[in-house]
């Protein structure tokens, strides 16, 4: 379903949407600021009061740096340019980030991503493709579109490469219709640390949902919207160059917990592509919640999906070091000789005693 950004249109449908879907009254704010106001005119409007600016970045990127004082730290390849934040270069083997120094506490919010992704690469001849993460950790390297694997939190996958599906075309496999994913492809996974992203899977294992998203080597401005409600996660984009939203990611049920970060990452292989992201830009919204609705959407300590097991995190136990396993063995030792001279007195006391009776 396609939501038009006409005057009014946007939010009036969405708002529907969103009463028809959870049957209470959502009060979004920014409504207070003039209904016809999709996301374009707030990004230009005067509604910037709900604009989170410490988890916000855009042009032109002056709280951007490795300083502890900045809004926002780079990693790895990534670059601050005049006009975007170069993530990776249109290079083999590269890898960046982008991280948010703030937690975030807010209960409901929205992250709008604008971003751009391009390169020399034809069809399926580039990648990978980036993410944008809410999660525990923070600038932590790893697999995972240049994260980290095993995270904990939330993360939404623009992938741009499909590895599933040339492996089974290598191997002159069929899938059965309706299985197979076209890419680029938007994901999302939500991680209490015990899940590996399957790379050669493209994360089908763990995928909370998809969809297919032509965002490569446009001429128009791409965006994807995450969105979260009352534990009701969103994902949309706006990737066609008619200021629409598409829906993308629907899940019930998400919950999150609060004081985890904002970040995007990214990363090239073999094949690669520039992963720009010209501008993050978080909305707090402000939701009315009913007495029940305040028990049920309790802070939680792990994320979890309703109706969706995630296998239970198991810290594994810290590899004994030689002194720890010297004290145990010498306290075990101690402890057997102690109930053995034990049991030798209990014995000839016994023993005593029946010699006494026979007597
Ligand atoms: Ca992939």
């Amino acid at each position: 379903m396609a939501v038009a950004l006409e005057p009014s249109g946007w939010w009036q449908r969405w708002r529907r949407r969103l009463s028809a879907r959870d049957g209470s009254r959502m009060l979004l704010l920014l409504l207070l600021l003039g209904s016809g106001q999709g996301p374009r005119q707030v990004r230009a409007g005067q509604t910037f009061e709900y604009l989170k600016r410490e988890h916000s970045l855009s042009k032109p990127y002056q709280g951007v740096g490795t300083s502890s004082s900045s809004l926002w730290n780079l990693m790895g390849n990534a670059m601050v340019m005049t006009q975007y934040i170069r993530l990776t270069p249109d290079m083999q083997s590269k890898q960046g980030a982008l991280w948010n120094r703030v937690p975030c506490f807010l209960r409901d919010w929205e992250l709008q991503v604008h971003f751009k992704i391009h390169g020399q690469g034809k069809k399926n001849l580039h990648g990978d493709g980036l993410a944008v993460w809410y999660t525990r950790d923070r600038m932590q390297p790893g697999p995972v579109f240049g994260n980290m694997d095993k995270f904990v939190g939330l993360g939404v996958f623009v992938d741009t490469y499909p590895n599933e599906e040339k492996q089974q075309e290598a191997q002159k496999r069929r899938y059965s219709p309706g299985v197979q994913r076209v890419f680029p492809y938007i994901s999302a996974m939500v991680n209490n640390g015990s899940l590996s992203y399957d790379h050669e899977r493209d994360g089908r294992p763990t995928e909370l949902g998809g969809c297919t998203a032509i965002v490569r080597n446009l001429h128009y401005d791409t965006f994807l919207v995450i969105r979260y409600v009352k534990r009701h996660l969103t994902i949309m984009m706006d990737i066609d160059g008619k200021h629409e939203w598409r829906d993308c990611i629907e899940v019930p049920g998400v919950r999150l917990p609060r004081g985890y970060y904002f970040g995007t990452s990214s990363i090239t292989g073999d094949l690669s592509d520039n992963h720009d992201v010209i501008s993050l830009k978080l909305f707090e919204l402000t939701v009315e919640r009913t007495p029940e609705e305040e028990k049920l959407h309790r802070d939680v300590f792990l994320p979890s999906v309703d109706n969706m097991k995630l296998p239970e995190m198991t810290a594994p136990l810290p590899p004994l070091s030689g002194l720890a396993l010297f004290l145990i063995v010498f306290f075990s030792l101690v402890f057997s000789v102690f109930a053995i001279v034990i049991g030798l007195i209990l014995y000839n006391k016994w023993q005593d005693q029946s010699r006494k009776r026979f007597y």
